[in-house]
């Protein structure tokens, strides 16, 4: 049970949109081919949060493109997303799996090798391996893995790895040469002033290992 077909390629994670609206940038990144979308909304209040997972739910349909939330399995559920992003400090993965059931998109953070050892048991869809590099987008994080404990994470786990963490073109064929099997973005995507050439350009790069 190693891989997980789902999450190969270029996988968006939601964040200030620099140049265009979010609905803007995620139908653009889902034209171009992202594997996955995970809204991720650090400081909206929950009405507001709901009301983006509907309209991101309602725009990813067409392209069977799988929504995942961040953080809140309430708003999972609440907008029937297809599953949820979890850190080492929100909902347990057993109560997120219990309230979610046996079909739902579980990925969990994992920030140290004891949260590496500890998901192995785990039913997850993917470990983020968080963060591979520092990153100005979010800078409540422990130390970075590097591409060195990327591929240590790849040697070892079973489950599929999607790498987060200052992560664009620059960088994301070295990644998949570490075993990345997705790479998540934020800014390389939601910072772009051509989000679809952004998404191709990185898949491109990603694919060539
Ligand atoms: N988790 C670990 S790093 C990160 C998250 C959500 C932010 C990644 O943002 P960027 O802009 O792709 O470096
Ligand atoms: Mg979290």
């Amino acid at each position: 049970m190693k891989k997980n077909a789902r999450f190969q390629g270029v996988y968006l994670v939601t964040g200030d949109c620099l140049y265009h609206n979010l609905e803007t940038v995620v139908a653009d990144a889902a034209k171009a081919g992202v594997c996955a979308v995970q809204l991720r909304e650090k400081n909206a209040d929950t009405r507001t949060f709901l009301d983006k997972a509907l309209a991101l739910k309602a725009l990813l349909k067409a392209y069977s493109i799988p929504l995942i939330i961040n953080d809140r399995v309430d708003i999972a559920l609440a907008a029937k997303a297809d599953g949820v992003h979890i850190g080492q400090n929100d909902m347990p993965y057993s109560k997120a799996r219990t309230l979610l059931g046996p079909d739902a998109i579980i990925g969990l953070s994992v920030e140290t090798w004891e949260d590496v050892e500890a998901a192995q048991p785990m039913d997850l869809s993917y470990i983020g391996v968080s963060p591979v590099f520092s990153t100005p987008t979010k800078t409540d994080t422990k130390s970075p893995w590097g591409l060195e404990g990327l591929a240590r994470i790849q040697g070892f786990s079973r489950h599929t790895i999607v790498a987060i963490g200052g992560l664009n073109q620059t960088n994301a064929e070295a990644a998949a040469g570490a075993g990345a099997d997705a790479i998540a973005v934020v800014s390389a995507v939601c910072g772009a002033k051509a989000p679809f050439d952004a998404v191709q350009r990185l898949n491109m790069e990603f694919q060539k290992k």
